[in-house]
């Protein structure tokens, strides 16, 4: 029988929409108290069906287990300007009391041999459905500005290659992964400095508007 997925996705998109609402509230909480924001921006989708299909083949997950076993159905991604900030969101949301943070990967510290840098978190959401709550898992991935312009670019040459990277390629990648690496590094030195001139413009731009 036909699938209506449609029906079968709603609760993910609804997941999707509420988080991307919640975790850029986080962002307006800090802007609004004056302090550093440790969120720069959240973006958010849900898994399209050819994408589940593809993956459940690959790893062998019947229809019935894809909801407990497909854990990136619903996922968001959390960008941040400095490493630091990453570990700062990881804390805000295991404290938070509407999600239940049930895995953690660190790809920061210990990368992938791709290169590839990330924290990953798995969520317990639960979405509020006509027929009651309904726990789904949600994927959360963490990454500053420098590892998300490299997760980019080597996903869309993945799709070209399939993974086949002639090897040029691949060494091309792995030294952008270490300059990736570097830049981090570099902006977390001057962290304090950025900080104080990103306060005092935001500073001034608000004074600018009020006069
Ligand atoms: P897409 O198109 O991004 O959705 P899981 O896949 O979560 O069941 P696994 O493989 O242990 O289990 O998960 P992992 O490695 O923690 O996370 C998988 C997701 O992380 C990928 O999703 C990518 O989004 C991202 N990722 C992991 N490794 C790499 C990498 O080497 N390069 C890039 N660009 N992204 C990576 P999907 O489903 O593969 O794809």
């Amino acid at each position: 029988m036909e699938k209506n997925w449609e029906n079968i996705l709603a609760p993910y998109e609804q997941a999707v929409t509420e988080l991307k609402v919640k975790l850029r509230g986080i962002r307006k909480e800090f802007r609004e108290k004056n302090e550093h924001v440790p969120i720069e921006f959240v973006t958010g989708r849900v898994k399209p069906v050819d994408s589940i299909l593809a993956k459940s083949k690959l790893r062998n997950i019947p229809f019935d287990r894809l909801e407990s076993e497909m854990s990136d159905i619903a996922g968001l991604r959390i960008m941040c300007q400095f490493v630091e900030d990453i570990y700062e969101v990881v804390q805000i949301l295991r404290s938070r009391k509407d999600m239940k943070v049930i895995v953690e990967r660190d790809y920061v510290t210990n990368s992938k041999q791709s290169g590839y840098r990330s924290y990953h978190l798995v969520i317990e959401y639960p979405v509020q459905l006509v027929e009651g709550p309904r726990d789904l898992l949600v994927e959360i991935q963490i990454r500053t500005l420098a590892m998300n312009f490299w997760a980019t670019i080597e996903h869309s040459l993945n799709y070209k290659y399939q993974g086949d990277f002639p090897e040029e390629i691949s060494n091309r990648l792995i030294r952008a992964a270490e300059a990736a690496y570097r830049l981090d590094e570099e902006m977390s030195s001057i962290r304090e400095e950025i900080q104080e001139a990103q306060h005092l413009f935001s500073h001034g731009k608000r004074e600018r508007h009020a006069a």
